[in-house]
């Protein structure tokens, strides 16, 4: 109750529902996207009775941006509580045939965003001496998958650079994870959410669900790591 989250990614998918499941439980909301679809998300949710909901469309790529996310947050709510680095691009390709420019948006997005999100928050948590920052990386963190050389990349890069800070901000109370999921029914990729051949897999809810658990563990419990698949999902390990 009282507390504030931004949420990147939140226009669709898993971010939509993450913003939806946060309200929920009372928290004031500022939900992020780079398209003007994150006005109409914001729009919905309102509908549903959650009042506290900025919009802001950014590119969580951009220094200036996040910076402004954080600004505009401050002054809306007084305060960031939580973090939620969920924006992200799913990208697949047999190698030889990424080019440079899609290797690059890949991991601007999805690392650089991360960064630059994590960064533009981490003076205000640290001034307040406490936070939650939870980044949605990928069950690929673990493991390998063909044609998913950048993207897997992307996700074992944004692991690595959540655990370095977990260790930076321990000592200011701040507790930083990472929520890995396998094969979730979204837009991901190009595609749409509620195909039918996607029947199985994990759904928006089911993350979103790990969120507010990690997020509201309690002051003596840091949560790390929640990974989470489809039972039906078979594994390339
Ligand atoms: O994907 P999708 P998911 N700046 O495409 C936003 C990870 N994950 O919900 O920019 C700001 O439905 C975009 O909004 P907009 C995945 O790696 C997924 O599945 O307005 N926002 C939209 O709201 C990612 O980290 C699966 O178009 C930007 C959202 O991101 C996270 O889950 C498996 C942006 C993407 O929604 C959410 O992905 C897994 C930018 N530059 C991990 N670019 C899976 N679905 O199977 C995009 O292991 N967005």
């Amino acid at each position: 109750k009282d507390q504030t989250a931004i949420v990147t990614g939140a226009s669709r998918g898993i971010g939509r529902e993450i913003a939806t499941k946060l309200a929920e439980q009372g928290m004031k909301l500022t939900i992020v996207g780079s398209s003007s679809q994150i006005s109409e998300t914001a729009n919905e949710l309102k509908k549903m009775g959650y009042t506290n909901i900025l919009p802001v469309q950014a590119d969580v790529s951009k220094e200036e941006d996040m910076e402004e996310v954080v600004r505009k947050t401050i002054a809306t709510y007084g305060s960031v509580n939580l973090l939620v680095n969920n924006a992200g691009v799913g990208f697949f390709k047999l190698t030889e045939e990424v080019t440079l420019e899609e290797w690059k948006k890949v991991f601007e997005v999805n690392v650089q965003g991360v960064f630059l999100a994590t960064k533009a928050v981490l003076p205000h948590m640290k001034e307040r001496k406490s936070g939650t920052i939870i980044t949605i990386s990928s069950d690929v963190a673990r493991y390998t998958i063909p044609n998913g050389a950048a993207y897997t990349a992307t996700k074992y890069a944004v692991q690595g650079f959540s655990g370095s800070v977990a260790q930076e901000v321990r000592d200011y109370g701040i507790r930083v994870g990472t929520i890995n999921p396998g094969m979730v029914d979204t837009y991901f990729a190009e595609s749409t959410q509620g195909l039918p051949e996607k029947k199985d897999w994990l759904k928006v809810e089911d993350i979103a669900n790990a969120v507010v658990y990690m997020a509201s563990a309690p002051n003596h419990m840091l949560i790390d790591e929640i990974v989470l698949h489809p039972f039906a999902q078979q594994y390339p390990i």
